[in-house]
C-alpha cells in the first residue's frame, strides 16, 4: 500500500493528491492513509501536508522510484517495465513469483533486501538506500547451455557503468564479481528457469555497493562502495540508467550476432584475473592455477601447478587471489 501511495504522489509530483481520493481509489481509511504518509516521511519523503488540499511529494531524496528513472531511461526494451519497492526479501526471489507473466526486460529495484542472495546458498548484504539492489527479468531464444552467458553481458555492462560514471577503475573478476582497488563492489547471481532445451526466463541479479559506508567487520577485507573508493557519494540513478543502456547494448550484440564479441573485449580488457595466479575453489579443494585466457565462450582457461589445463565454467567454481580476495 504505502508503495502505491508514493507511486500516486510521485506521478503528481508538484502537485497536491487529497487524502480522500486516496481512501476511496483503495478502499482504506484516510486514518491508514495519513500512517502510510507519515511512514514515508521516517523514509526520508518530504511530504507537505495542507488540511484542505491532501499531501504533495516536494523531494523524494534520490530514491530510485520508477518515474525519475523512466524519465531519462533511454533502452528499447530493458527498463521499460520498472517495479519499485522500499523493502522486499530479494529481487530476484520477486522476479521468480512473476517472471512468468512479465515482460522481457522488467526491472526490479528495492531500497533494501532483507533476504538478498549470493551464489551456492550465500548471503548477499543489502542495506536500505545505499546500494542498487536490482534483477532483470530476460526471456531470450537461446538454450539453456547459453545462459550464464548472461552474468559475462552484466559484467561487462557493470563494468563499463562504472568506469564511465565514477571514473573508478573497475575490474571484472571472473565470473560474477566487480572490484574496485582488489575488494568487492558488485556481485551478480543469474538464475534460470526452463526446460532441458528451452529457457522459460532467465533472471539476472546485480547488486552494486554504491553508497555503502559500513560493512560487518567480516566482509572488511573483501568488500568496499563506489563512495568509499571515490571519496564522494554516487548519484544512483545515473549509474542505473547508465547499466540499463550497456546492458541493452551488449545483450542486443549478443542475440543478433550470436556471439559474445563486443562483450569479451571488455571482460578481457578488465579483467582482474587474466594472466594471474589464483587459487580454484570447488568445494574443500584449493588448487592454485595460472589463468591463461577467457575463451569465445567466456569460459576460463587455467593451468594448475601440475600442467594440466582446464576451461572453468562459471556457476562451478569460485576463484580467489593468491594471497588475499583478488
Ligand atoms: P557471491 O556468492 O559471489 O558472493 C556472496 C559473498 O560475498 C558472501 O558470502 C559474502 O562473503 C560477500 N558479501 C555479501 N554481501 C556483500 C556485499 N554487499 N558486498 C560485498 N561482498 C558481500 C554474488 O554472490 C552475487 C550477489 C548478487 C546480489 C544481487 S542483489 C539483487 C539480486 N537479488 C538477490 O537476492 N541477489 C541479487
Amino acid at each position: 500500500m504505502k508503495d502505491k501511495i508514493l507511486r500516486e504522489l510521485y506521478e503528481k509530483k508538484g502537485e497536491y493528491v487529497s487524502g480522500e481520493e486516496l481512501s476511496e481509489k483503495y478502499q482504506v481509511s484516510r486514518t491508514a492513509i495519513w500512517k502510510h504518509m507519515n511512514a514515508l516521511k521516517k523514509e526520508g519523503y518530504v511530504i507537505e501536508t495542507t488540511h484542505k488540499k491532501g499531501y504533495k511529494l516536494i523531494e523524494s531524496s534520490g530514491k530510485l522510484i520508477p518515474e525519475a528513472l523512466k524519465k531519462d531511461l533511454n533502452t528499447v526494451e530493458i527498463g521499460n517495465k520498472i517495479i519499485y519497492f522500499d523493502t522486499i526479501d530479494s529481487t530476484n526471489n520477486y522476479s521468480k513469483r512473476i517472471a512468468k507473466d512479465a515482460a522481457h526486460g522488467t526491472v526490479i529495484i528495492s531500497e533494501e533486501q532483507l533476504g538478498g542472495r549470493g551464489r551456492l546458498g550465500r548471503n548477499w548484504i543489502s542495506p536500505k538506500g545505499e546500494g542498487i539492489w536490482m534483477s532483470i527479468i530476460l526471456k531470450p531464444n537461446i538454450p539453456p547451455t547459453e545462459g550464464m552467458k548472461m552474468t559475462q553481458i552484466a559484467a561487462a555492462a557493470v563494468c563499463n557503468a562504472i568506469r564511465g560514471v565514477t571514473g573508478l577503475e573497475a575490474f571484472i573478476k571472473w565470473p560474477n564479481d566487480l572490484v574496485v582497488n582488489g575488494k568487492k563492489v558488485c556481485g551478480i547471481l543469474t538464475e534460470m528457469a526452463g526446460e532441458l532445451t528451452r529457457i522459460d526466463y532467465l533472471i539476472v541479479g546485480i547488486g552494486i555497493n554504491a553508497n555503502n559506508e559500513g560493512f560487518l567487520e567480516e566482509f572488511q577485507h573483501i568488500a568496499t562502495s563506489l563512495a568509499k573508493e571515490k571519496g564522494e557519494k554516487v548519484d544512483r540513478k545515473t549509474l542505473i540508467l547508465r547499466l540499463l543502456k550497456e546492458f541493452e547494448g551488449l545483450y542486443e550484440d549478443y542475440i543478433n550476432q550470436g556471439t559474445l564479441e563486443k562483450t569479451l573485449a571488455i571482460i578481457r580488457n578488465y579483467s582482474a584475473v587474466l594472466g594471474r595466479t589464483i587459487l580454484v575453489i570447488r568445494g574443500e579443494q584449493r588448487l592454485k592455477a595460472t589463468v591463461l585466457r577467457i575463451d569465445e565462450e567466456g569460459l576460463l582457461e587455467v593451468k594448475y601447478e601440475d600442467g594440466k589445463r582446464e576451461l572453468l565454467m562459471s556457476g562451478e567454481v569460485s576463484v580467489r587471489g593468491e594471497e588475499g580476495y583478488i
